[in-house]
């Protein structure tokens, strides 16, 4: 399976976020990416890309405002090393800072992601694109929940020039960004299965009555779950998404990849185990979709490689 990293991550480094008004050290760390890379090295899966290609703006403009991408370019520039940037116009909470490295980071996420959607057309199967930072709660323009660009959504809508694409996010949050993006769309339809948002972030968005409008009404469609759901009742919930899947047939899945759904994941809030990662990944790839794999969030660093190695080994399996 091809891996698509970037070193460039690095340059993202906020130092803390705020929450209930307390400073907290960052949850969204490079060690993340380094941690998935370092496990996975050592077993010995994978084929590495180094060097993600580079594309046009024009991939990122077709999904962000002009003036958003133009913000985040420009705010990160005036910053010296060592500052941080938070809300203000197109920021929208305490997790979400701008650092001096965070948009050249940002635009190196998105290629990776675009790379990884370029190898799938190129005929791949399945291809893993560590995406950091993250992007499903970026939204047209909105940066939130430590997501600057939407990489799913920039390669999803890449992806579905030459064939309708849906993108199943498991990550523990609801991706808020992703949904808004492809609301009134039909040719991308997305599903996700996520924590309460009564109870967790985005808190607004990824209730079961939020199924698309328009063009796009019944292509969403939102799988929220109690805090403290295990395995058997996850597997029940992502299998209904496997039909919504077969129903939709598209030619292209996106996995929206967040292990924040483990057991012990410091903010999530689900009771996955980790052999279980294995059985995700398997039922997915029962699909037989030629998928893209995107990095979303995760914050067990010293669990994700494994957690990765699991799904991962389960899907080729
Ligand atoms: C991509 C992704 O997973 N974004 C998640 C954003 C959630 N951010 C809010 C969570 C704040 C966590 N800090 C809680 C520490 C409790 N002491
Ligand atoms: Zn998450």
């Amino acid at each position: 399976m091809k891996i698509i990293y970037s070193k460039k991550h690095k340059k993202h480094n906020p130092p803390f976020e705020i929450y209930d008004g307390v400073k907290e050290s960052y949850a969204e760390k490079a060690d993340r990416i380094e941690g998935i890379v370092k496990t996975l090295r050592e077993k010995g899966f994978g084929k590495y890309i180094q060097r993600p290609f580079r594309f046009p703006k024009k991939y990122i403009q077709a999904i962000h405002h002009r003036e958003y991408v133009r913000f985040l370019r420009e705010k990160t520039q005036s910053l010296k090393k060592g500052n941080v940037l938070y809300p203000s116009y197109f920021m929208m909470d305490t997790y979400t800072p701008l650092v001096s490295g965070t948009y050249h980071a940002a635009i190196e996420s998105v290629n990776i992601a675009l790379t990884g959607a370029k190898y799938i057309l190129q005929g791949e199967p399945v291809i893993y694109s560590l995406c950091r930072p993250p992007g499903h709660h970026a939204s047209e323009k909105s940066t939130g929940g430590y997501c600057y660009f939407n990489n799913a959504a920039i390669a999803a809508n890449f992806l579905a020039s030459y064939g309708n694409v849906a993108i199943l996010d498991i990550d523990f949050h609801h991706g808020n960004g992703t949904q808004s993006i492809f609301y009134d769309r039909s040719d991308v339809l997305y599903l996700s299965i996520h924590a309460d948002p009564r109870k967790r972030f985005p808190y607004s968005s990824g209730f079961v009555d939020e199924i698309g409008r328009g063009d796009g009404k019944g292509f969403t469609k939102n799988y929220p779950l109690s805090l403290g759901t295990k395995n058997s009742t996850y597997l029940r919930v992502l299998e209904k998404t496997i039909q919504d899947i077969e129903n939709y047939s598209p030619a292209y899945l996106i996995i929206s990849l967040g292990f924040d759904t483990y057991a012990h994941d410091p903010i999530g809030g689900f009771k996955l185990t980790e052999s279980f990662y294995s059985t995700i990944g398997k039922t997915i790839a029962n699909l037989h979709l030629p998928t893209l794999i995107i990095q979303e969030g995760g914050y067990n660093t010293k669990a994700l490689g494994g957690l990765a190695y699991n799904f991962l080994n389960g899907f080729i399996k």
